[in-house]
């Protein structure tokens, strides 16, 4: 790929832009058991023989728990201007209601404050994945009720720290945890299931809406929003059955969460293809989830290419692959940006994650990660070129700040912008880390791109 210069890809941003890295809970923090946190279902999914690659768990991850003091200094040193993170909410309320745990709570109050101190803006995220286990035991999210358990967790959450942290995430990506938790069963809790994995879905949204709600009518300044895991998905073909095969896939990935999140329906197509498996959804459920939002969060990996008999090969794409076995495709997140911005109205937009994972080395100190900073300086081009076409981007952060647990994969993929030795637990800051951090630099030195409101003017 070409080089991108930092200087010239500053100009194309606004000052006010957020640049930022993330993280989630239960990826780096481990203490599984410390101060009082209860089980998540995580902790039991990774006990099923079989479900991690490596036979791995959460139990000591990054050691983040213990060693964030230090991981604060690192996200300073970066330059960043926020941090992304989220709240294991088994470590803040053991069983998912009721009495709270202090010292979780200190832990979160500590974290947000460091950032504060240290001039980085907080981003919470309420729920990536980590479910109490006890809740799970009643149904999870197929049950109704861990909704109203979910929207007491949030309003917890934002009295403790609302006044402080510069937004907050109610879910991140709905579709893994529905899809991925209960009808493929490859990420915890494993059930497969479609008409379980429809029902989470929405009930997942819902919680959203009503959250977003509660939150408002108790004052929480913070901005509120949702993450989603969005692609482009075409046809491999363009003959009529995988064009078909690829919009439902569109319908059951993109217009499952954002039509409702932004138009107050489900799609009919695939409420018509889901047939019996389609939810129970009560009255009123609709507007509840299309309560506005102050921003939508983005995840952007890489393009799906959808064909009706499932066979679409990747490699004969021509493109470089990650470890993961995904394609680079960047100017799919300028289209994918694009399109919500054209058929949705929507608020400020947020890369809230985007990275890969590569076969990295570390040899005498270093790691030379060049396909990674590749990776994400074409990312941030294929943001500047969504910007420069009118969509109303906010921000971008890198996954992730570490090298962690990445769920089924365990720790045999490794996103870190910063390298972690699993066996020491030292950090090295890898190429592309150094590149960020000089990215982030050369703002200083670039003339900002004009800002689209104050142009018009
Ligand atoms: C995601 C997850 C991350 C993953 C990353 C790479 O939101 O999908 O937030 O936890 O580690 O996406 O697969």
């Amino acid at each position: 790929m070409t080089r991108i210069d930092p200087l010239q890809l500053h100009q194309r941003f606004p000052r006010d832009f957020i640049w930022g890295v993330a993280t989630s809970a239960f990826q780096i923090e481990g203490a599984a058991t410390a101060d009082g946190k209860g089980p998540s279902i995580w902790d039991t999914f990774c006990r099923q023989p079989g479900a991690i690659a490596d036979g791995s768990n959460g139990d000591i991850a990054c050691d983040h728990y213990h060693r964030w003091p230090a991981d604060l200094d690192l996200i300073k040193a970066l330059g960043v201007d926020a941090y992304r993170f989220s709240v294991s909410w088994p470590r803040v309320q053991p069983t998912g209601e009721g009495a709270w745990n202090e010292p979780g709570l200190a832990f979160y109050e500590r974290l947000v404050d460091g950032l504060l101190a240290r001039g980085i803006k907080p981003y919470l995220t309420l729920n990536h994945w980590d479910l109490p286990q006890a809740l799970q035991d009643r149904g999870g999210w197929a049950n109704r009720d861990t909704v109203h358990r979910f929207v007491d967790y949030a309003c917890g959450m934002a009295a403790r720290l609302g006044d402080r942290v510069a937004a907050i995430t109610t879910h991140n990506e709905p579709w893994v945890v529905a899809v991925l938790g209960h009808e493929t069963g490859i990420f915890a809790p494993g059930i497969k299931r479609r008409a379980t994995a429809m029902q989470a879905a929405h009930h997942l949204l819902l919680s959203h809406g009503l959250a977003l709600q509660a939150l408002r009518a108790q004052g929480c300044s913070s901005r509120l929003g949702i993450v989603l895991n969005l692609s482009p998905i075409g046809p491999a073909t363009s003959r009529p059955e995988d064009v078909a095969a690829a919009r439902l896939e569109d319908g059951r990935s993109v217009r499952w969460y954002m039509d409702p999140l932004f138009k107050g329906a489900y799609p009919a197509d695939v409420l018509e293809h889901l047939g019996a498996d389609a939810p129970h959804i009560e009255a009123d459920d609709l507007r509840h989830i299309a309560t506005p939002m102050d921003f939508l969060g983005v995840n952007y990996y890489t393009r799906s290419v959808v064909s009706a008999s499932g066979t679409w090969d990747v490699k004969t794409s021509g493109r470089a692959l990650t470890d993961m076995g995904w394609e680079v495709y960047p100017e799919g997140l300028t289209e994918l940006l694009l399109r919500l911005h054209h058929d949705y109205r929507v608020p400020p937009l947020y890369v809230k994650e985007n990275g890969a994972a590569f076969k990295d080395q570390l040899v005498n100190g270093s790691v030379h990660d060049a396909e990674r900073t590749d990776y994400i300086a074409h990312h941030i081009a294929a943001v500047a070129d969504a910007l420069a076409q009118g969509v109303p981007m906010a921000g971008y952060m890198v996954w992730s700040l570490l090298d962690n647990f990445e769920w089924a994969s365990g720790y045999e993929k490794r996103f870190g912008i910063v390298h972690v030795d699993y066996s020491t637990q030292q950090r090295t800051p890898k190429d592309s880390a150094l590149w960020y951090r000089d990215f982030l630099r050369a703002r200083a030195a670039a003339p900002a791109a004009p800002d689209p409101v104050l142009a018009g003017a």
